[in-house]
């Protein structure tokens, strides 16, 4: 995952790509100090060929308005024509997946910081430190030591638990409290790493060590402390659960954990700890507070407070929230997940729940990743609420209603998805 070299066509290809870029955007009156801010070339090299047109033309107008709060929590380009911004947590807006392939770009990737993004982590000093009652020789991985092992690369999701959360109040009339995403807070990318797996056996992993918490170098949170997380040693030790330095194909970005994060796949999506800086492993249980007072479901119908594990089955449209398209013939698309398996089918309704009609699903069917579908629909002139069901090979359909929880976690009922045809 080396970059800067020239000799190196596609590197080449790329530094051409930013001269042209750069020329574009100094004739637009853009500071050259705003533009490598605008790029995110902070980190080292970007793959600025993979940005499409709209995009950097929506960073250029941005780049004239107001700096927002979104800047001191996040290091990337936020357009509002591809992003909603909540105070620095980033949405993907969905329409702007139409025009992708199977996997999200880095630039399109939602961002959730319950802190900031670290921008100080310098990769020759940087340490992961696996320590704690779970390993007979605690050890310390250099950067270079990581990328000196074997290097495997799986495609999956990561979604916030509460993506959705937002619909409780739209569709179940009771607001909750936190990020009021829609349906955008997940992306799905290939990631390169090693297994944890690895790296605990390096660290002589105990046959009586049940916990793993991976630990964030990002500032602490008011007596929480670092955001960190728990999870079975039987998780930490599965095949797919990775430390992963690389996200389709470069480094992964400042915003998603550089230099280092964990990938739990399927697991809701704090579990997958940004700018790693320790792994304790316990032989007992271990608690913070993102597996105690958050990331669990509380409410009336959860009297045992479970403590948050796999995402659920959801699914999308590609298309934007409460927008217009033209009436006539059109092929819909969209996207269903789910955390646990496969996606068997995906059922669409264009009048309210009357009747539906199956979606053809595309080729790549990934568990704990997606499958991207789509639908022919005559658009004649009127208001519509959207629906598409879906069902994993698991055996979950999504419900038409959730049972209310206080945070708002895992809103996974059919969506109507508002849209005005004229
Ligand atoms: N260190 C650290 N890791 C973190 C977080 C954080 O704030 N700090 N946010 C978590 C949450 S709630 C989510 S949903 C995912 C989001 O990953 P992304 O920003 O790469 O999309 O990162 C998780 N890992
Ligand atoms: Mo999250």
């Amino acid at each position: 995952m080396r970059k800067h070299d020239l000799k190196d066509e596609a590197v080449y290809e790329r530094e051409r790509a930013e001269q042209r870029l750069w020329e574009a955007a100094r004739t637009g009156g853009i500071s050259r100090g705003r533009f490598l801010q605008l790029i995110g070339a902070s980190t080292g090299f970007v793959a600025l060929s993979t940005f499409p047109g709209g995009f950097l033309a929506a960073c250029a107008n941005r780049a004239t308005k107001e700096e927002t709060a979104s800047e001191d929590k996040l290091v990337k380009p936020t357009p509002s024509d591809y992003f909603y911004d909540y105070d620095g947590n980033l949405e993907m807006r969905w329409e702007a997946m139409a025009d992708q392939g199977y996997y999200t770009p880095n630039w399109l990737f939602f961002v959730r910081n319950h802190t900031s993004t670290p921008r100080d982590i310098d990769v020759s000093s940087w340490r992961l430190r696996i320590e704690g009652s779970g390993v007979e020789n605690p050890t310390e991985f250099t950067y270079d030591d990581l990328l000196g092992m074997e290097e495997v690369s799986v495609t999956k999701a990561i979604e916030c638990a509460g993506n959705g959360r937002s619909f409780f109040d739209l569709f179940q009339g009771r607001k909750v409290g936190g990020t009021q995403w829609k349906l955008g807070a997940i992306g799905v990318a290939e990631w390169t790493g090693v297994r944890l797996r690895e790296l605990l056996e390096r660290a002589k992993v105990k046959p009586t060590a049940v916990d793993v918490m991976p630990s964030g170098l990002d500032s602490e949170v008011e007596d929480k402390g670092h955001v960190r997380r728990p999870m079975p040693i039987e998780k930490a030790m599965d095949d797919e659960t990775l430390l992963v330095y690389g996200m389709n194909g470069e480094d992964l970005p400042q915003d998603h954990g550089y230099p280092a994060r964990v990938l739990v796949p399927g697991w809701v999506g704090v579990a997958n700890i940004k700018w790693l800086g320790s792994i304790e492993v316990s032989e007992s249980p271990l608690y913070s507070n993102w597996n105690t007072n958050d990331y669990v479901m509380i409410g009336d119908d959860y009297p045992n407070r479970p403590v948050l594990t796999t995402q659920n089955l959801k699914g999308a449209f590609e298309l934007p929230w409460d927008g217009q398209i033209e009436t006539g013939r059109r092929q819909l698309s969209g996207r269903s997940w789910s955390g646990e398996a496969e996606i068997e089918r995906v059922e669409v309704s264009m009048d309210g729940g009357s009747t539906w009609q199956r979606a053809e699903l595309s080729d790549r069917n990934t568990s704990e990743a997606w499958v991207q579908w789509f639908v022919d629909w005559d658009a004649q002139p009127g208001r519509y609420g959207l629906q598409a069901r879906a069902t994993d090979r698991a055996g979950n359909t999504q419900p038409s209603s959730v049972p209310f929880n206080e945070k708002g976690y895992l809103y996974n009922s059919v969506v109507e998805h508002p849209t005005t045809v004229a």
